[in-house]
């Protein structure tokens, strides 16, 4: 079984949440664009919903698959969000933005009422911080922020190499936003919250890759025996 498969899975059982007249955020990355492709079948087939797309990837692809798409200014509340993650860990927090798109993908999950994760199995870890965390920062005094960000790292009790993170051409990665993107290697992050709220105190950070408080449910896909099995953590919506 391929990981496709398992991401299909996970997709499916999120779309099973779905109810016609739904007002959706749509993730990024390639879980959710599993979801997105199974969403865009279900719409060819008379389901009526609309989505808001959480990168121009996503709209791109959902554009092309006939799904209504609107924006947080038309839609300031969204009924549901499905998106992918970095880790995720039992207390149902996560680490986004290895796409990039992580700005955006916060913004959209905290307009939803809920936001559920579609992930590999893979990606559930007890301790988060194996994935380098992403963090987007203004390209406006970069050096001056990169240090600011080390030493906010220091003082939330993590440690680890902090550096811009770059396209296979060598160039800064730039965000959907205009932004460039820190990755920490962290290891492990012995306190989310402190870490996230160190994070926000530094000017020049747009935001971070930390989502705490923000998933009510993960759907999580294994292969047990040759079959894609579906883990829940949490409690997914009912509507
Ligand atoms: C988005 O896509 C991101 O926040 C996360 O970085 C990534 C997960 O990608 P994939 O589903 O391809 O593993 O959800």
């Amino acid at each position: 079984m391929s990981g496709p498969d398992l991401r299909r899975a996970a997709a499916a059982r999120a779309l099973d949440l779905v109810r016609p007249g739904m007002r959706l955020g749509l993730g990024t990355g390639s879980t959710a664009a599993a979801f997105v492709a199974l969403l865009g079948e279900r719409v060819r087939d008379g389901l009526d919903i609309v989505g808001v797309p959480t990168s121009e990837a996503t709209r791109i692809q959902a554009e092309g698959l006939g799904i209504r798409l609107s924006t947080l200014d038309a839609l300031p509340e969204l009924d549901l969000t499905i998106d992918g993650a970095d880790e995720v860990d039992e207390r149902l927090r996560l680490i986004k933005g290895g796409g990039a798109a992580l700005l955006r993908e916060k913004i959209v999950a905290c307009a939803s009422r809920h936001m559920v994760v579609i992930a590999d199995a893979a990606k559930r870890v007890d301790t988060l911080g194996a994935f380098p965390l992403p963090i987007e920062v203004n390209h406006f005094g970069l050096a001056a922020t990169q240090r600011a960000v080390e030493a906010a790292i220091a003082r939330s009790g993590a440690a680890g190499p902090v550096a811009l993170r770059r396209g296979a051409d060598g160039a800064a990665v730039t965000t959907d936003g205009g932004h460039v993107i820190l990755d920490a290697r962290l290891g492990a992050i012995p306190d989310p919250e402190a870490l996230g709220a160190a994070l926000w105190a530094v000017p020049g950070v747009v935001e971070h890759g930390l989502f705490l408080g923000i998933a009510s449910a993960a759907i999580l896909a294994a292969e047990v025996d040759g079959e894609a099995e579906v883990t829940v953590l949490g409690t997914p919506p009912t509507f």
